[in-house]
């Protein structure tokens, strides 16, 4: 069926006739980004709640990162890791220093960098803690959420994300998520690390108990376990810290980072550690073509100086806490619970709400992009960058769709 060119029809249509169906996107053709607003080729603005799932917590096209990124663009991409490049380092160095680790590994996706913290944690156990070869376990949580490659759905509980990709990588045991009892009772001599998000986003933005983290990190030290902290959707100012760590004054052994590390710029992921720890790779042992680029490592240090310079992690904190008090006084028979930290809320619906999809698609109507998981929550996540004003603005739509029926 012929569409008129570039309206919103033409572009679905073209998707839908050439692309594999592995999403179910809301019928939204996104033409510009700026801040927290997107502009699709219909010439109709949107405030953006998800912010690509916390890849841009900078904000659409921060200029800053923009020009870092096509000055180095236009000097040099990619050199191969055969070779040294003059932004590596420095990278490396301003990464450590932000973050109070001593070692990076640089990938491009998150399930890199899981992956790569999955490697060195079997490495480290072989060869630092004594656990006899090929006996690792891996200990990860109900509710989880690190990637799509084969062996990290082979720990995930959702049945629709390994189905049909079996068979499954061994060496991983689940426990419930926010249970440090669990935690102590499933450690073997064999155990090397426990890999778990400090709150599980796609999960449903769920939370756990205070001082969870400080049990965890208790226990991973006492039973000489690595504790791998995933923040790849929560770190860098998403949850009103530097890490949702911080909330609990809890350093992990080792940290994967990813999504807004680039500010949404460009694939950027890292493994932060120690030297014991990522000193287990020898030359040859892990890599990637484009893991470490130039490029890449331009981009990440302009998002990470912007993230700092602009104060975006103390935005995050305030304006996180304002949009969750706000929801908090909305009387919609819907709603069963709105939880999470800074800006990373889940609204919770109950079942006979029917389903967040449809709030999400009115929201959509009402000039607001968000995305409904785990069938009965709405995750609001816009970048760290929105004012009290543009909370308002959105708040005042999200209460009117809250109330319809
Ligand atoms: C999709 C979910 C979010 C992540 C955490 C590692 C990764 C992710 C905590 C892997 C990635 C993305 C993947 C994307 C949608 C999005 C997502 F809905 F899938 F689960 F955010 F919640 N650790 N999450 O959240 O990073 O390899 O994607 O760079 O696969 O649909 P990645």
């Amino acid at each position: 069926m012929e569409h008129i060119k570039n309206s919103t029809a033409y572009y679905v249509e073209l998707e839908e006739r050439y692309g594999a169906h592995n999403y179910h996107p809301l019928d939204v053709v996104i033409e510009r980004g700026e801040g927290v607003w997107v502009t699709d080729v219909e010439g109709k603005r949107y405030l953006d709640f998800l912010s690509a799932y916390s890849a841009l917590n900078q904000g659409h096209a921060h200029p800053k990162i923009a020009k870092a990124m096509i000055e180095q663009a236009q000097k040099v991409t990619l050199t191969s890791r055969a070779f040294r490049n003059d932004q590596l380092g420095p990278f490396y160095q301003e990464l450590c220093e932000l973050t109070g680790y001593e070692k990076v590994l640089p990938m491009n996706s998150g399930a890199e960098a899981v992956e790569t913290a999955l490697k060195a944690a079997r490495k480290w156990g072989y060869s630092v803690k004594g656990v006899p070869e090929g006996q690792a376990e891996i200990i990860v949580c109900e509710g989880n959420f690190a990637g799509r490659t084969i062996s990290i759905i082979s720990f995930s509980t959702e049945e629709q994300y390994r189905e049909g990709f079996s068979p499954y990588t061994e060496g991983f045991k689940i426990i419930p998520y926010g249970n440090a009892d669990a935690l102590a009772a499933a450690i073997t001599p064999n155990t090397v690390a426990f890999l778990f998000e400090p709150i599980q986003g796609e999960g449903g933005i769920i939370v756990p108990p205070d001082g969870y983290l400080k049990r965890v990190r208790d226990i991973c030290t006492q039973n000489n376990i690595l504790m791998i902290a995933d923040e790849i959707q929560t770190g860098l100012g998403r949850t009103g810290r530097l890490f949702a760590l911080d909330h609990e004054e809890v350093k992990a052994d080792v940290v994967t980072l990813g999504k807004a590390l680039s500010g949404g710029f460009y694939p950027v992921s890292a493994v932060i550690s120690r030297e014991d720890v990522l000193g287990v790779f020898r030359p040859g042992d892990h890599g990637s073509t484009f893991g470490g680029n130039p490029l890449a490592c331009a981009v990440a240090r302009a998002a990470l100086r912007v993230l700092i310079e602009e104060n975006m992690i103390e935005n995050a904190e305030k304006m996180g806490a304002y949009l969750k008090a706000k929801l908090q006084s909305i009387r919609s028979p819907h709603i069963k619970e709105v939880r999470g930290k800074g800006l990373l809320i889940g609204v919770e619906l109950h079942p006979t709400s029917g389903g967040a999809r449809r709030f999400c698609e009115a929201l959509q109507q009402e000039g607001l992009l968000c995305k409904e998981t785990h069938h009965h929550i709405i995750r609001f996540a816009p970048p760290l960058v929105i004012t009290q004003e543009q909370i308002d603005w959105a708040f005042e739509r999200i209460e009117r769709v809250l109330m319809m029926p």
